[in-house]
């Protein structure tokens, strides 16, 4: 039985760089990597053909989301780059739909007018939870990018988020802000739970980890980034992440500060929008650096518990894509194959989904 519920929180009472983050999504690898994943597919459809079948394949789902066909197929999974994302191991997925894009402001404001659903960064927190806190410590809020003046050690991811009480999905950087006029940004500020309790109402599910990878890939093959090996083709950013010296000066060379809008960047083979960059996705499967060692190759699950062995005591879930605040500087993890995590009852500002289902819509 997990009893630490830290999540961000705990870094705000404790005010303790010594306490690990639950969430190290931006957490640059250990290793490096001049490797590129080679990556060998076998029963791929073609680009062209997946293009083509995605675009017939549209359709509309119960929470006014656009999904796409996936066909099912076989790919390599993972990515030479990452320690926990080997070994490279084949993986069969089956059909399935996808959301289109990341859930929207406007998608998840639909959810919560219809079930009054409270967030978890909403709710207020159990003193059980956090011995020896002294409860008017004990607010709700949420992590939020705060960067620092001036250049900082980039070892130490304190200095550049802050647990901000008051901050949500609905003010997602804390009081004074808001989704007003952002209805078309991903929504963010939701925890696994909050993710899981939205598929549920609009009866779809979260995507697995090789799901979410396979369609991400779009029928490429061994490329560095999702969408080929360049990372500006043609001289344009095709994805929201960080340009400039992070985390003190965004150049924003890709248009975007923070988030954009989906659907904002190309679209892949597969008909699928900002799967890199803009909002980390959560996925379904528990979080485990070992987790291909061991791996199902017939439309895996993933493992049967979590373990992070930087913080042994929590229990965390895939994470995927990357974020705009993802770069080659600090956070390589928007990068073909990687993987992200996160403890399950925290948010950020930086942190979203999307959803998936097994029939048509
Ligand atoms: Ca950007
Ligand atoms: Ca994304």
């Amino acid at each position: 039985m997990n009893k630490c519920k830290k999540r961000w929180i705990w870094l705000y009472v404790s005010g303790a760089v010594a306490v690990a983050s639950c969430h190290s999504a931006e957490d640059k690898s250990a290793s490096q990597k001049d490797s590129v994943a080679m990556c060998v597919s076998e029963g791929m459809p073609s680009r062209a053909a997946a293009v083509k079948r995605s675009q017939e394949s549209v359709l509309q789902g119960a929470d006014d989301a656009k999904m796409v066909f996936i066909k099912g197929g076989v790919f390599q999974m993972g990515s030479t780059d990452f320690g926990d994302s080997q070994p490279i191991h084949q993986v069969k997925v089956r059909d399935f739909w996808m959301d289109e894009h990341e859930v929207t402001n406007a998608q998840f404001a639909k959810f919560v007018e219809a079930t009054g659903y409270i967030t978890v960064a909403e709710r207020a927190l159990n003193p059980a939870d956090f011995p020896g806190v002294s409860r008017d410590l004990l607010v709700p809020g949420s992590a939020v990018f705060t960067p620092p003046q001036e250049r900082v050690d980039l070892n130490n991811h304190l200095q550049w988020w802050k647990y901000v009480p008051g901050a949500s999905w609905r003010q997602p950087k804390g009081p004074g802000s808001s989704i007003k006029g952002k209805e078309n940004e991903p929504v963010v500020q939701v925890s696994y739970e909050d993710a899981e309790a939205f598929a549920k109402w609009a009866g779809k599910r979260l995507p697995t980890e090789a799901e979410w990878e396979y369609a991400a890939r779009g029928g490429l093959v061994g490329k560095k980034y999702y969408w080929g090996d360049e990372l500006k083709p043609q001289g344009r950013w095709v994805a929201n992440t960080y340009q400039g010296d992070f985390p003190v000066s965004n150049a924003a060379e890709d248009g975007f500060v923070e988030l954009a809008p989906v659907k904002s960047f190309p679209v892949n083979a597969f008909g699928l929008y900002d799967m890199e960059g803009n909002v980390w996705e959560w996925c379904a499967d528990f979080y485990r650096p070992d987790a291909y060692e061991q791996a199902e190759s017939d439309n895996p699950r993933g493992p049967k518990d979590s373990y992070d062995p930087a913080e042994p005591g929590l229990v965390k879930r895939v994470q995927r894509g990357g974020s705009f605040l993802c770069n080659d500087q600090y956070c390589e993890r928007y990068k073909a194959g990687s993987r992200g995590k996160g403890e399950v009852s925290s948010a950020s500002n930086n942190l979203g989904f999307r959803c998936v289902q097994d029939k048509a819509p």
